[in-house]
This record gives structure tokens, sequence and C-alpha cells, in this order.
């Protein structure tokens, strides 16, 4: 589209949460939204299945192949790396980038398996020097209101163990003083899609407004 008036560059959004938070079906809701509004949009997802880093992270997901977690978690960030050129050159052009989870999900997924041998920091590492968001949305699901969703997929980590690690890792995240936690607004997913979207709505169109004229932290 063309945009309305000059932009310095689109914003950076990322939409983080538990597994059946609503996060897909709210990063369409909100890319959609944005459209309408006259901007360029851009969705993604991490993981990026496509790539052939992605396709091994795929393949170890759904049980098909294993690895050690320190060698996965490399991966999905890798995963990450790959795609920065891209980031970069779409926000620059003014595109709008809505992403399906991050290094946040990131750390937190890799760090609730619990291995002695792969902390938090160590799963932060490796994320240090990517694209830093504009905003992370976070959608906070209790566990009840989970359960209520219906039974787990049948990926690596659809479990009730795992999740409940996740989820305290996420809360955990809020309370570290590094970037990371700070970034998150948490956003209640339990209200129907459209209450959801239009919380997330009101937050996001603001923060993209300023980001667009120029109102950014340097990252
Ligand atoms: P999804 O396609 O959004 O359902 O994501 C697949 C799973 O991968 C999901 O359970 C979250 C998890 N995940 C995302 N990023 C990472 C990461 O960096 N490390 C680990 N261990 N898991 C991740
Ligand atoms: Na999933
Ligand atoms: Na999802």
């Amino acid at each position: 589209q063309e945009p309305k008036q000059p932009i310095v560059r689109g914003a950076f959004i990322v939409m983080e949460g538990l597994d059946r938070a609503g996060k897909t079906t709210q990063v369409e809701k909100l890319a959609n939204a944005l459209y309408e509004s006259g901007r360029n949009v851009e969705t993604m997802r991490f993981p990026d299945r496509t790539s052939p880093i992605g396709m091994m992270i795929s393949n170890y997901l759904q049980s098909k192949s294993e690895m050690d977690d320190h060698v996965v978690h490399l991966l999905f960030s890798a995963n990450r790396w790959e795609k920065v050129k891209h980031i970069n050159d779409t926000l620059a052009k003014g595109c709008t980038i809505i992403c399906d989870r991050y290094y946040y999900s990131g750390m937190v997924y890799s760090a609730a398996k619990r291995n002695p041998n792969l902390s938090i920091d160590w799963a932060r590492a490796p994320e240090v020097g990517l694209p830093r968001p504009d905003m992370v949305v976070f959608l906070s699901l209790s566990t009840e209101e989970a359960a209520k969703r219906g039974g787990f997929g049948d990926e690596k980590y659809e479990t009730s163990e795992m999740q409940k690690n996740v989820r305290e890792n996420f809360v955990a995240l809020k309370d570290i003083p590094a970037d990371e936690g700070q970034d998150l607004q948490v956003i209640d997913a339990g209200g129907s899609v459209e209450e959801v979207g239009k919380a997330i709505w009101s937050q996001v169109v603001q923060r993209v407004e300023e980001v667009e004229q120029g109102d950014f932290c340097e990252s």
C-alpha cells in the first residue's frame, strides 16, 4: 500500500505465550487490522520450519529425531539469526512485522526442560544481539483456562509438566532486570477472540504509530 505519510521504519511486534493461548489467531487478526488501517504488514513465526534448520527443529518436535537439549536450543537460535537480514530489510521498507514467538519463547522453553546444565542464562547467550522488538505482547492464560481449551497436541513440549514449567519461567522472566523481562506487555487471553483482539489492538496501534514516527530505541 501507499503509506499515508513518510514513515521512519516499520514496527517489530512479537506475540508470546504458552501453547493454546491463541497466539496464531491473534497474530492474523492484528495483521489484518493493521493492513486495513493502511499499513504494509508481514507476519512471521518462529520456529520457521521451512528452512533446512527449521526442518531439523520440526523433526525434533515431532519426535522423528533425538537431539541433545543444547543442540536443539542452538538450532532454534540459529533459526532466528538466519532471519535477521530479512527482518531489518522489511522494517526499513516501512513494513510492520507481527511475529508469532521469538527469543522469549526460546529462553523459556529451553530452560523449562530443567536440565541442570541448561539455565535460562545459558539459553539467553546466543540470543544476545538479535533485533530487539518494539513491543512484546504476552498472552497470559491460566492453567485452568488452558485446560478448558481442549487437549494437547502431540508435539514434544505439549505435556502438562512442560507447560507448567514454561508458565513459571515466563512469570520469572518478568522479574529479571534484563531487557527481556521488561519488554513483556501482559494481556489477559482468557476472554473471547474479539475481546482479546481489542485489548491487543489498543496497545499495539499506539506503539506502531510511535515507531513509524521515529520514536524507538536503537538495539
Ligand atoms: P509452535 O510452532 O509455535 O507451536 O512452536 C513449536 C514449539 O517450539 C512450541 O512448543 C514452542 C517451542 N519453542 C519455540 N522456540 C523455542 C526455543 O528457542 N527453544 C525451545 N526449546 N523451544 C522453543
Ligand atoms: Na505448539
Ligand atoms: Na501457535
